[in-house]
Formats: structure tokens, sequence, C-alpha cells
């Protein structure tokens, strides 16, 4: 009888790309003052509205980001283009989403201490694609020298813990033995940095993860002991970009790209992941005092702060809930990920965590784990 592990992860950032918040306000704010200026006169008339200055302290208060790493730093923060320049995504170059996949993948393939070779399948889930076809996660497997198969999938801000739930039934089926699940998000081209609500949210991030079944437990590696995902539908958080941009004749340019109404997610989201965490420990006779730690969605520290004081109550120790996204940002799917990759050494035999996503869709998927 075998049971399905997670035995090692990766991760990749733009190390280069470390942006603060005063940077990121500093040129939000000298766009907004070219801005009003440039329109000084239909403002005075009142026919534009006059933008308002962002701030590092409401950055901060708001969403408890204090930096995030870009890719593109200096091209996001320059007043006069506000959007990162990336490479054509020509056959001749290879994808920055496969770039970004392959070195995430090498170091989660070193920890789990296998080759490509015993990998049977890769699994990429991501907020946004690089192009509809062919995969990128097909563009990784022949870098890498994988057999099998590759597939591309989108989940919004739970695709990474999907794409693990999808590795874990193929597994369980018996169609695979090893499956490396790939989560790049390459946020930055997706943000529109002129808007005041958005513009510090997102940083770029990659994360992976080897998905394996065993019949013996592997040293140091996480048992999944159980899985649930729910998806229900909202416009909160919408993404419209699409190859039907082109012929649906309103001419949009970006405001197909990430919009949200970040109060109603907060408010409605929130207690859907308390009750579904609550309802899955209930239904494997665990109490919340048995979970040492929940790896959640890093899309904002008061999110993280209010699931875990409804789980663990109001005086929680911080370890038990890490805020990864003070560094990182926003790094969608990958946030949750990248929180148990770096949160996890001190976890010993027989210790039970949650990684848990949330976001676009809404789509939430929580997986709970025992360190064997
Ligand atoms: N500086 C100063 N003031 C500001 C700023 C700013 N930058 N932005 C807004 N304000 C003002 C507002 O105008 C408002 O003023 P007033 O009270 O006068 O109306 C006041 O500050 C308060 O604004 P909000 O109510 O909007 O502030 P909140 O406290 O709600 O914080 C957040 C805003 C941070 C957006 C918060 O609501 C939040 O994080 N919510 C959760 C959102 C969330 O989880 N979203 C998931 C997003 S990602 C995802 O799931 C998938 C997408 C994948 C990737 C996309 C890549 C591009």
């Amino acid at each position: 009888m075998q049971s399905i592990y997670i035995t090692g992860t990766g991760f990749w950032i733009p190390e280069d790309g470390l942006t603060t918040n005063d940077e990121v306000v500093n040129s939000y704010n000298t766009f907004v003052d070219n801005f009003n200026e440039s329109n000084a006169q239909a403002i005075s008339l009142g026919s534009i509205e006059a933008m308002s200055h962002s701030s590092s302290e409401f950055i901060e208060k708001a969403s408890g980001i204090k930096t995030r790493y870009l890719f593109d730093k200096q091209n996001c923060l320059d007043p006069n283009r506000m959007k990162p320049k990336t490479t054509p995504e020509l056959p001749d170059n290879t994808s920055i989403l496969a770039e970004m996949g392959i070195e995430s993948a090498k170091m989660a393939i070193e920890n789990a201490g296998i080759t490509p070779d015993e990998i049977d399948g890769i699994i990429l889930g991501t907020s946004h694609s690089a192009r509809n076809y062919p995969a990128i996660a097909i563009e990784i497997q022949e870098a890498l020298g994988v057999n099998g198969y590759a597939y591309d999938m989108l989940v919004g801000c739970s695709s990474t813990t999907f794409a693990i739930s999808n590795a874990f039934s193929d597994i369980a089926s018996g169609l695979a033995s090893t499956i490396l699940v790939i989560n790049p998000e390459l946020t930055s081209p997706g943000n529109d940095f002129r808007i005041r609500d958005s513009h510090f949210i997102f940083g770029d991030a990659c994360v992976a993860t080897i998905v394996q079944g065993k019949s013996e437990d592997p040293n140091g590696a996480f048992r999944i002991k159980d899985r649930e995902l729910v998806t229900q539908f909202s416009n909160n958080i919408r993404s419209d970009f699409s190859y039907m941009n082109r012929t649906d004749d309103l001419n949009r340019g970006d405001e197909v790209m990430f919009r949200q109404n970040g109060r109603s997610v907060f408010k409605e989201v929130c207690p859907m992941v308390v009750e579904m965490i609550s309802n899955q420990l209930s239904k494997l006779n665990f109490k919340t005092d048995h979970i040492k730690r929940f790896w959640l969605h890093q899309a904002n520290g008061n999110m993280i702060n209010f699931i875990a004081k409804k789980l663990k109550g109001d005086d929680y120790d911080p370890n038990v809930a890490p805020i990864i996204l003070e560094k990182y940002g926003n790094v969608a799917s990958a946030g949750s990920l990248i929180a148990f990759h770096e949160k996890n050494n001190d976890f010993k035999a027989g210790e039970l965590g949650v990684i848990c996503s949330f976001g676009a869709g809404y789509s939430i998927c929580s997986l709970v784990v025992e360190k064997v």
C-alpha cells in the first residue's frame, strides 16, 4: 500500500529585482504628478478627476507587504512606462515562464534526491500563461529531459495546490509514480502599475514541487494525508485578457488586465477558508491544536491574521501562520508553497501542517500534510 508525498521543493525569484514600497510609491507618485500636470486644464474644468498619491504607510498597513521582487524593476518603475519589458515569445527563444520553471524545478529535483528520468509527468499551474500552445510544461519537459506527459492548467491563485492535487490523483490512479509540479507566477506583466489600489501588490516568483508515491516513508518527506477543493464563481478578481479581445469590437486596453474588489474578496473569502479548513480537520478527527503550521495563501497579511485567529485563537503564535508576503509580495499561486518551502525545517516526524491557497475563481484548496 503506497502513500503520496511531497519529497522536494524549489523556488526562483529575480534576485536583482528587490523593490521597496518607497520605490513603487515614488514611481507611482511621479506618474500621478505628470498625469495631473498634463491634464491640469481638464481637471480644473471637472471633466477629468485628479489622481491621488499612494503611500508606503497605506501599503504596509493594508497589506503587510514591505518589498517584492520584480524581474524588470527598472521598466516597472519608469514613470513614463509603468510596465516591464519582456523578450518577444518567439519559437527560437526559451519562454520566460519556462526559464523560471526550469530553475525552480532543478532545485526541487535536487532536494528530492531524484534525477529527471525518474519523473513521469509535469503539471504546470499558473495564473497567466505566456501563450496558448504549445504548453510551457512541454517546453520544460524537453529542456529537463523528462519522459511521459506534461500540461498547463490555470486556476488563479489556487493553481499550485490544484496542480499538486492533480499530481496526487495521477499517482493514486497508477498513471504515474513521480510528478513534477511547477508554478511560475510572472505577475508583473499582468499588473497595471498605474492603478493606486493594486500597483504595490504583486511580485514575480516560481515554485516547484516533487510529488511521489512510495510504499515506504522517504526520509524528510511530507505525506499528503488529505485534500479538499472548492470553487465558487465570483467577478471580484478578474482578468479579461483573451484571444477574443481582438474580435469583440470593444478595443479595450490595459483594463483587461488584473482588476479586483479587494475589500469584497477579503470579506467573502476569509470565512470560506476558515469553514473549509475547520470542516476538513473535523472530518479527519483533528483539532486545530494538532496543526503545527498553516502555510496560507500570501495575498494579504491581515487576511492571514484573520484566518489564523479564527483557527487558533486571538493570541496565536505568528510562527503558526508565517507571512512571507512581507518580503515577496503577493506571488499569486506560488505563495503558499513558497511559505511551505521556507518554513518547514523545524518539523519532526508525525507533526501536521495545512497548505491552503485561495483566490481568483473563487478557488480554494487545502492539503493536510504530515512530516514522516
Ligand atoms: N495609497 C493610499 N491610499 C490608498 C491606496 C494607496 N495605494 N489604495 C487605496 N487607497 C485608499 C482607498 O482609496 C480608500 O480610501 P477611502 O477610504 O477614502 O475610500 C482607502 O485607502 C481604503 O482602501 P481599501 O478599502 O481598498 O483598502 P483595504 O484595507 O481593503 O486594502 C487591499 C486593500 C490591500 C487590496 C485588500 O483589500 C486586500 O488585500 N484584499 C484581498 C485581496 C486578495 O486576496 N486578492 C487576491 C488577489 S490575487 C489572486 O487571487 C489571483 C490573481 C493572480 C495574479 C494577478 C497578477 C497580476
